[in-house]
C-alpha cells in the first residue's frame, strides 16, 4: 500500500484540519503543495496574456500554456497536441461536444445512445441536442453491477445510431467500462463514440488511441489541479467536422465585417482568455500523479476498495450499489441503509470528520432506474489510507444504532 502518511504532509489541506478524513474524492480532489505553488508562481511572476503580446512575459506565458497541451496530449497518449482542447471541465468539454459536433451533424432519424448511469453533465447537453435536431435519445439499460449486457447493445445499436455518450467510469456506481470494447462495436456501426472520462482519469492510465474513442473529457480537480481547468480530446478527423460554439477573441485569423477567417484547431475552440494557469498546474498535478504511479495508485485504491467493501458487507440494513468486485471499481462505494435517510447519516459522519457525499450525485436517473433513494458515496484517493475507512465503518454502525 501507499505510504499515506508522507503523501497527507503534501496536501496542506490536512495540515489545516487535522481531524479531517476527506472521502469525497469524486467530486474534487485535495491539491499537492506543488499544484498549489505552481499557481501562485504563475501569478506572481510569469502573469501576461496568451498568444497576443510580443513581448517577453506574454511569449512565456504562451510557451507554457503550449507545453502544457503537449504535456496533457502525452498523458493520454494522443496522436498530438492539436487533439486537446482546454475548457472549463467535464461539464464544458462535454457540452463542447454536443453543440460544436452533435447540433451539426445529426439529423432527425438518427440516434444517440447512451447508459442509464451518466451523470447529469453527459445527459443533458445530449438530451439538449436531441430535442434541436429531432434524434431521439435512447437508454441502455446497465445490469445491478453496472455493466451493460451484449443483448441490450445488440437491441439498442444500429445504423441510425450516429453518436454514443457513455463515462467511463460511473460517479455513483464506479464501475469501469471497457471502453475498448465499446469503441469496436460502435464504429461497427458507423458511429462516434464521445466518453466522459471524469471518474476514470485520476484513476487510470488513459490512453486514447488504444481506446479508440473519439472525444473524451475530463476535469483536472479530480486529479488533483485546480478546479476551473479541463480537456476535451478529440480525433483529429473529428475536429474538421465541429463549428465553435463560443465565438470570440483568440480563434480567428482574420475578421472584417463581411469575412472571419477562423483560426486552426485547437484555438478554434478556445474563444477568450484561456485558464493559463490552471493548464500550467494542471501539468504539476500530472508531474505528482506520475511521481507516486497511477499503477501504484490503482492497487492502493483496490486494496481499499476491497478492505471497505467487505467491512460494509458485515453490517446489516446496508445496500451496496455496483459490482462486488473491487478490480471492477474505481475508487468509490455508493450505498444505502435500509430506514434511514443518507442525508441523516452524512449529518452523524461528518459531527466525526468525515467527509462524504449523500444523494443522487447529478445521476438521478441512475437511482430513478435502480428504483433506489438518495445514497451516500465513500470515494477514496491516494493519501486515504484502511485507518480512514475503519474510522467510517465504527461510526457507521454507530449512526445505524443511533437512528434505527
Ligand atoms: N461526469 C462525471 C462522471 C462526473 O462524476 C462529474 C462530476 C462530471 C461529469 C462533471 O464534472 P465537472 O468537473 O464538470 O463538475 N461529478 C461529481 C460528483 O460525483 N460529485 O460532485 C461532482
Amino acid at each position: 500500500m501507499l505510504d499515506t502518511l508522507k503523501i497527507k504532509a503534501d496536501f496542506p489541506i490536512f495540515k489545516n484540519h487535522s481531524d479531517l478524513i476527506y472521502l469525497d474524492n469524486a467530486a474534487t480532489s485535495q491539491k499537492p503543495q506543488s499544484v498549489i505553488d505552481r499557481i501562485t508562481k504563475f501569478y506572481s511572476s510569469e502573469n501576461a496574456n496568451v498568444h497576443r503580446g510580443v513581448y517577453p512575459l506574454s511569449e512565456q506565458a504562451s510557451e507554457a500554456y503550449d507545453l502544457a497541451r503537449k504535456k496533457v496530449a502525452d498523458f493520454i497518449n494522443a496522436k498530438s497536441a492539436k487533439e486537446i482542447i482546454f475548457t472549463k471541465g467535464t461539464t464544458d468539454s462535454l457540452n463542447l461536444a454536443a453543440a460544436s459536433y452533435g447540433l451539426d451533424n445529426l439529423k432527425p432519424d438518427d440516434e444517440v445512445l447512451m447508459s442509464d448511469f451518466e451523470h447529469h453533465s453527459n445527459f443533458l447537453p445530449w438530451k439538449n441536442v436531441c430535442e434541436k435536431t429531432g434524434a431521439t435519445l435512447k437508454i441502455l439499460n446497465s445490469d445491478d453491477d453496472g455493466s451493460i449486457n451484449q443483448k441490450e447493445w445488440q437491441s439498442k445499436l444500429n445504423k441510425k445510431t450516429k453518436i454514443v455518450a457513455i463515462a467511463h467510469a460511473s460517479n455513483v456506481l464506479g464501475t469501469i467500462n471497457d471502453i475498448k470494447e465499446i469503441s469496436a462495436i460502435v464504429h461497427e456501426v458507423g458511429a462516434v463514440l464521445v466518453v466522459d472520462g471524469a471518474q476514470a482519469i485520476p484513476h487510470l492510465q488513459i490512453n486514447v488511441q488504444d481506446l479508440d474513442c473519439d472525444f473524451y473529457a475530463f476535469s483536472g480537480h479530480k486529479m488533483l489541479a485546480p478546479m476551473g481547468i479541463g480537456v476535451l480530446y478529440v480525433k483529429e478527423e473529428i475536429l474538421s467536422k465541429m463549428f465553435p460554439y463560443q465565438l470570440g477573441g483568440g480563434m480567428i485569423e482574420s475578421v472584417s465585417l463581411d469575412e472571419v477567417v477562423y483560426a486552426e484547431y485547437p484555438e478554434k475552440f478556445e474563444a477568450g482568455t484561456p485558464n493559463v494557469a490552471g493548464a500550467i498546474a494542471l501539468v504539476s498535478a500530472i508531474d505528482y500523479l506520475s511521481k507516486i504511479g497511477l499503477s501504484e495508485i490503482r492497487s492502493h485504491e483496490i486494496e481499499l476498495s476491497e478492505y471497505l467493501l467487505d467491512g460494509l458487507a458485515k453490517i446489516k440494513k446496508v445496500k451496496l450499489l455496483g459490482s462486488a468486485a473491487p478490480s471492477q471499481r474505481t475508487g468509490l462505494v455508493s450505498f444505502s441503509v435500509e430506514g434511514i435517510h443518507a442525508h441523516d447519516l452524512s449529518d452523524y459522519l461528518a459531527k466525526q470528520g468525515l467527509a462524504l457525499r449523500a444523494g443522487f450525485h447529478c445521476a438521478q436517473p441512475l437511482h430513478q432506474s435502480r428504483n433506489c433513494g438518495a445514497t451516500l458515496r465513500a470515494s477514496y484517493y491516494l493519501y486515504n489510507s484502511e485507518k480512514d475507512l475503519e474510522v467510517l465503518l465504527n461510526n457507521l454502525e454507530k449512526a445505524i444504532s443511533y437512528y434505527g
